[in-house]
């Protein structure tokens, strides 16, 4: 068996944990937890990221030193994932003394390799991403230079620092996309090998200490501090011991752990850690990863759940204030269940409601409930034989597969096929009429026994996702010495069974509702106060809640006609953006569009598509974009517009 390490980004300490932090968190925790129930050597990483310019300006801004200011933040991470019982192995912070020692290390090797070396930096830098950004790259709103993803202005910065020799990797890092499962899911494969293909620049790693003091120094060089985005990349081989430990991938230790390392990320930052990390790992004589598993962006009303924006914050722990501590697992259990681990997916309170009472309610809590109460009503609490389930075995295997293949939303689906059949077994053998004849009384054991025995698997199978509520189910069932292991044989042990209790209190439909009101208010501005993190085609932040109604008059203004695409080509340097050039029936008009990422280039030319001719013309990384082309989808697009016939380019749509 392969040891199973898993990781969590390090969460910049500029804000407090909300849903979508929680749901990186809770995944990476379920994962760990089926691991360690099958018996894998498992370690669970996860902390903060604490250098660098973004925080030592909030610091400066509470007048705190930004340790100080770090401290606090980190309080806050730490009860946090405590309350939602996350299992993490180490919290490591970026200011703890051993990951310094890590970085310097590191640092020593690659220099020792010669891809470390000095130059002068000359260009413009996003203190929100902490990346420094090229004149493409950047859109230009009254004559000012913004990040499309932050909408600030880029900082200017001239400064000699050192480099590292990121192109000499390009040949490495093509290979390594090769492999299967590398980088998952295949479609952000694609996007970062269409990347590197198209040429690697070289990065900066360090910034002058005078311009950015909050960093750990660079190794024989006290005027420079390591870049935040290096410094935070190797806290995931700090946390094993550091470079030697891993790079001897010694079993005595922690190292050996290495090769079972899965990065769990969003696709934020996935170009750090597809190209950079493991150019760095390579470089220091260090193997990658075993993969990198991207996951989408949970929005609310289509709108990235972010920090900058107010009205998206979907706080996990105001949530679980309100309904108390026995909501962090239905909690859990929702966005483990509701979202396809790589899909982006829209949080409503609604289906969060709808979940309790339909999944764990209805499903789970019932037959909990009825199980047990019919084991005391009908035989004394006293089951000794069981009947078969010819289901069981195979629900489980679907499960394992599912969690294997970072897939917990399919896991738990079959998790809950064993629970829904069960129910509808229980309809079928209808225990209450066996029990009215003492003859039948062997049948009716063997009817319960299964049911026990159901609630044990699923009690373990759900354990990942609700290990409260699993704990709480075996508690019934006189089965906690189970408790952290996977079922394998199908064989109901017998056990203490306790009075029933509810473990999914009904929450009322007026109270569901007030909670809601609070939580969402209707008037929450979604648009945005500063920043959305997926830059639609415009490089506008994309549009939230539906817009106001307008009159007849003002759709007129808009000229939407029919295109047809004769060209199309990747924007230099930008893995979201293509260049379109389309017949409009009159002079080809070039357009550039936010589809990268669902569309190849080569799949556009000749498809018929629906144009906004007369948009303002905006330059978008260094192309002039006349109109845009019209796309069904709000974070990511989706699909494309098309016509149902052929008519020619340049026809009205109205
Ligand atoms: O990027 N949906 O930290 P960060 C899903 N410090 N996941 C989300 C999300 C959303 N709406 N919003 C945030 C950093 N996340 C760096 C990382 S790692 C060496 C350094 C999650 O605080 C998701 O995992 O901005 C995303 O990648 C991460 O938070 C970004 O956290």
């Amino acid at each position: 068996m392969p040891p199973f390490y898993i990781t969590t980004p390090i969460y910049y300490v500029n804000a407090l944990p909300h849903l979508g932090t929680f749901y990186s968190t809770v995944v990476a925790d379920a994962l760990a937890r089926y691991h360690r129930a099958r018996g894998d050597r498992t370690f669970f990483l996860t902390g903060l990221d604490e250098h660098g310019l973004k925080i030592q300006r909030i610091a400066e801004e509470r007048g705190l030193k930004p340790q100080v200011y770090a401290d606090g933040i980190a309080d806050k991470f730490r009860e946090t994932w405590q309350r939602m019982e996350i299992s993490n192995d180490r919290f490591i912070r970026t200011t703890d003394p051993d990951h310094h020692a890590a970085v310097a290390e590191m640092w020593r090797r690659m220099r020792a390799k010669g891809d470390i070396y000095p130059a002068e930096y000359d260009g413009l830098y996003c203190v929100g991403c902490e990346e420094s950004k090229t004149e493409d790259e950047v859109v230009i709103e009254g004559g000012e230079k913004l990040c499309p993803i932050h909408r600030k202005p880029v900082e200017k910065v001239k400064e000699k620092n050192y480099f590292f020799n990121l192109k000499k990797y390009a040949p490495y890092l093509l290979d390594l996309y090769k492999r299967p499962d590398f980088i998952r899911p295949e479609s952000r494969r694609n996007e970062v090998a269409s990347f590197v293909a198209s040429g690697l620049r070289d990065i900066s790693v360090s910034r002058l200490k005078k311009s950015v003091g909050w960093g750990i120094p660079v190794p024989d060089d006290p005027d420079h501090v390591v870049y935040v985005w290096v410094d935070a990349l190797i806290n995931y081989v700090t946390a094993l011991g550091g470079p030697e430990a891993v790079a001897r991938g010694d079993s005595d230790g922690d190292g050996a752990l290495w090769a079972g390392a899965h990065h769990l990320i969003a696709k934020d930052i996935l170009r750090f850690h597809a190209v950079y990390w493991p150019a760095m790992l390579e470089s220091a004589g260090l193997p990658p990863p075993k993969g990198i598993f991207c996951h989408g962006y949970l929005t609310v009303k289509g709108q990235k759940i972010s920090k900058s924006i107010p009205a998206t914050r979907v706080d996990p722990n105001a949530i679980v204030a309100e309904l108390g501590d026995t909501f962090v697992d239905p909690l859990r259990y929702f966005v483990l269940r509701e979202y396809t681990l790589g899909g982006d997916g829209d949080f409503t309170y609604e289906s969060l409601f709808q979940r309790y009472e339909s999944d764990l309610g209805n499903d789970l809590g019932n037959l909990l409930n009825r199980t047990i109460s019919m084991a005391h009503r009908y035989v004394e609490g006293k089951v000794d034989r069981f009947a078969p389930d010819p289901n069981a075995l195979p629900f489980k295997l679907e499960a394992e597969a599912a969690w294997a293949d970072f897939a917990p939303s399919r896991a738990l689906e079959a998790t809950w096929k064993l629970v829904r059949a069960t129910n509808q077994y229980i309809e079928k053998s209808a225990p209450w009429a066996l029990a009215k004849s003492p003859e039948y009384r062997p049948g009716l054991l063997d009817v319960l026994g299964r049911c026990l025995e159901a609630l044990r698997w699923s009690a373990l199978m759900i354990a990942p996702a609700m290990p409260n509520v699993a704990n709480e189910i075996l508690r019934q069932l006189g089965r906690e010495e189970d408790a952290g292991t996977w079922p394998e044989t199908w064989a109901w042990p017998g056990g203490n069974l306790t009075q029933p209790k509810p473990i999914f209190p009904r929450i009322e439909p007026e109270r569901q509702a007030s909670l809601i009101a609070k939580w969402m208010p209707a008037e929450a501005p979604l648009s945005p106060t500063s920043a959305s993190a997926s830059a639609s085609t415009s490089g506008a932040p994309v549009a939230a809640s539906p817009p106001a109604e307008i009159a007849i008059d003002d759709f007129a203004k808009i000229d939407l006609r029919v295109a047809k695409v004769v060209a199309a080509e990747r924007v230099a340097k930008s893995d979201k953006l293509l260049k379109l050039t389309l017949d409009v029936g009159g002079e080809p008009r070039t357009v550039v569009s936010g589809i990268a990422a669902a569309y190849q280039p080569e799949q556009l030319v000749g498809r018929t598509v629906i144009y906004l001719a007369n948009l303002k013309p905006a330059k978008i990384c260094g192309v002039v974009s006349q109109g845009m082309i019209l796309a069904a989808g709000d974070a990511d697009v989706l699909a494309l517009s098309a016509l149902d016939r052929e008519v020619p380019p340049g026809t009205r749509v109205r």
